[in-house]
């Protein structure tokens, strides 16, 4: 039996998966489509994510939904993977960035991409794209200086919370990163880590 990570690479499955690659760990990967609602509604997909979007993961018996969560998960899990943290603050910290990530840049990364690029053009609100850019900038300052003087968000080195935030931020550039150096470059470190690109060339399977 081997962990099962659903949902299309271009998704926010790319996270789990990018996870799995760093960690080493074998899986399978099933690559349901967010814009397949037959798949979705199956009821044999509702079990694994009640709310019928994804990723999905299904880690030896032990079901889970939320992007996250599931990196998470799978960081703690494995932590001779080398995602978790070795300090005693470190998970803490791990836990700090993440919920960061998901409520005070996603929504607004979210926002901006819907009224740019994926919503049908007639609904896009160029005003709630610029809005969410505009109030994004704060945050990227904050970003910026955590990463000023080392590489990665935790003193311990790149671990799950670089990998849930830069995940999160991935139209960085297009969200202000040029004004922002240290992000911009640690951005790249993540992004550019060997794990993340055979993550990220799933995409051109699908
Ligand atoms: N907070 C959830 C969001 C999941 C989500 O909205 N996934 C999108 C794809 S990136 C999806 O499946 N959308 C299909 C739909 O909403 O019907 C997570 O991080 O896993």
């Amino acid at each position: 039996m081997t962990l099962k990570i659903y949902g299309v690479a271009a998704s926010r499955a790319i996270r789990p998966l990018w996870a799995a690659e760093e960690l080493g760990i074998p899986y399978e990967h099933i690559p349901v489509h967010y814009q397949d609602t037959a798949a979705l509604n199956a009821p044999a997909f509702r079990a694994l994510n009640p709310n019928g979007t994804v990723p999905a993961i299904d880690d030896h018996g032990l079901v889970l939904f939320e992007s996250l969560a599931i990196t998470l998960h799978l960081a703690r899990t494995r932590p001779e993977g080398g995602l978790w943290a070795a300090s005693a603050a470190g998970p803490s910290q791990i836990l700090q960035w993440t919920l960061w990530a998901a409520t005070e840049i996603e929504p607004l990364a979210r926002q901006w991409f819907h009224h740019t690029s994926f919503l049908p053009p007639e609904q896009r609100r160029p005003e709630l794209a610029e809005a969410a850019r505009a109030q994004l900038q704060t945050r990227l300052r904050v970003l910026d200086q955590q990463v000023e003087e080392q590489p990665y968000l935790l003193a311990d080195g790149f671990t799950v919370a670089d990998l849930n935030l830069a995940a999160v931020l991935q139209r960085l550039a297009a969200l202000g990163g040029e004004h922002f150096p240290h992000a911009t470059a640690w951005h790249q470190r993540c992004l550019g880590r060997p794990a993340a690109q055979r993550a990220m060339a799933l995409r051109q399977l699908q």
